[in-house]
């Protein structure tokens, strides 16, 4: 009997030997199941001739221009306005069926292993690049989305969709972004502290069962990284193994980790909850929005440095309609969609000033790094055969 990990080897190299996908693919997958550089280097011999560079069987064709009865979108939580998805469905016809993912991880784990009938998905930067390279997403035909001449310069030629890797094709269009730090519960904590070493050991022992991390295989250690001072990309097993033993020594202050529920935490009177952006709005705007709410919840971008993200917009090779998914990209770049968006999920636009003038809510702007400020962000990027080690590295503190 195979075990899963043969499985998906034995899967790799028939893809590889049928050119579904690339030889440099092959290895990126290969060295990310653990396998050693010598035994992806035997396993390509033996898969045959190599194939000059460059070629992919990836079209960007549009193909059929029917619109089908329904989009199927796998998405976040809490990250699709109901009233978009209603507009759209008034607009074209065509009604969008949602479900969700937690994590980046989930989200490529599911697709991975042959998931298919999603039409549109929404993974970040760093997992945008790795599903690239697995040969997951289809190549997006730009002509059937006008409105990406909205989005703001910063985000139109980003380093995870990596042109140079991909000569001309695109694979994204950016959907919302933001940062990642902590909110505060005001009356719970004073001062409010601004710091990560404030949430970790021995700072935060009085705080112990006060704190709920994210749930997250990269956000996690990021922030333990950035306590020790490394980067939140770092690919140095010693840097990794540190930071894994701050969570571990964090874990009994941790009442919880979970993405999905931050907004409860908040309201619920958590004096911590790591959290993103936007998540930190949503809970002032479920407390009622009005200056109490306000000052009861403060956002912290932490001093020794915090995590930047992009989420996009991609359709899976497995999809039911690229048409309708690029309808509807196309539909959620418009300023305006883009502007109700915002104002619903509290996350940033990728379009700040059209989405601004559109009549975004201001507050949604309220977490916009300042210049200061971005001088201590870091993007997430792909770490290539180095999340295996994320992923154990984060299997140890859950387990611990
Ligand atoms: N509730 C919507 C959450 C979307 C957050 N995406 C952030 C990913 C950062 N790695």
């Amino acid at each position: 009997m195979t075990t899963p990990d043969e499985k998906e080897l034995l899967g790799l190299i028939e893809e590889v030997k049928n050119d579904r996908i690339s030889r440099k693919q092959f290895v990126y997958r290969a060295l990310g199941m653990g396998l050693s550089a010598s035994a992806v280097g035997g396993l390509l011999a033996a898969c045959g001739k190599k194939k000059e560079a460059g070629t992919t069987s990836a079209t960007n064709t549009i193909g059929p221009t029917t619109k089908p009865a329904e989009l199927y979108l796998y998405n976040w939580s809490d990250y699709m306005a109901p009233g978009v998805k209603k507009d759209f469905e008034k607009e074209t016809g065509i009604k969008v069926v949602e479900s969700f993912f937690d994590d980046n991880e989930a989200l490529y784990a599911k697709l991975n292993a042959g998931a298919t009938g999603y039409d549109v998905i929404v993974p970040s930067d760093y997992m945008c690049h790795i599903m690239i390279m697995s040969k997951l997403l289809e190549p997006l035909v730009m002509d059937y989305i006008p409105n990406f001449q909205y989005v703001d310069e910063q985000f139109k030629e980003p380093v995870y969709d990596n042109p140079a890797e991909n000569g001309d094709m695109k694979y994204s269009v950016p959907y919302q972004w933001g940062t990642t730090g902590y909110a505060v519960r005001t009356d719970k904590l004073d001062p409010v502290p601004t710091t990560w070493a404030a949430i970790f050991p021995p700072e935060a022992d009085p705080l112990k069962g006060g704190i709920q991390m994210l749930n997250d295989e990269r956000e996690c250690p990021g922030c333990a990284l950035i306590l020790g001072g490394h980067s939140i990309n770092t690919t140095d097993q010693g840097e990794l193994d540190e930071a894994t033993q701050k969570l571990i020594e964090q874990k009994p202050l941790v009442r919880a980790y979970d993405s999905v529920n931050m907004k409860r935490s908040m309201v619920q009177g958590t004096p911590i909850t790591m959290c993103w952006n936007g998540d930190c709005l949503m809970a002032i705007d479920a407390l009622g929005g009005d200056e109490k709410a306000k000052s009861l919840l403060a956002w912290v971008m932490p001093q020794e440095g915090y995590m930047t993200w992009v989420d996009t917009l991609a359709i899976p090779t497995g999809y039911r309609n690229k048409y309708a998914a690029h309808l509807f990209m196309d539909y959620l770049l418009k300023p305006e969609v883009m502007a109700k968006l915002s104002s619903w999920t509290w996350y940033l636009p990728v379009e700040t000033e059209p989405a601004r003038q559109a009549g975004c809510d201001p507050f949604v702007f309220t977490t916009v790094p300042t210049p200061e400020d971005v001088k201590r962000g870091e993007l997430y990027n792909d770490v290539g055969a180095f999340a295996r080690s994320y992923k154990d590295a984060w299997a140890q503190v859950k387990s611990s």
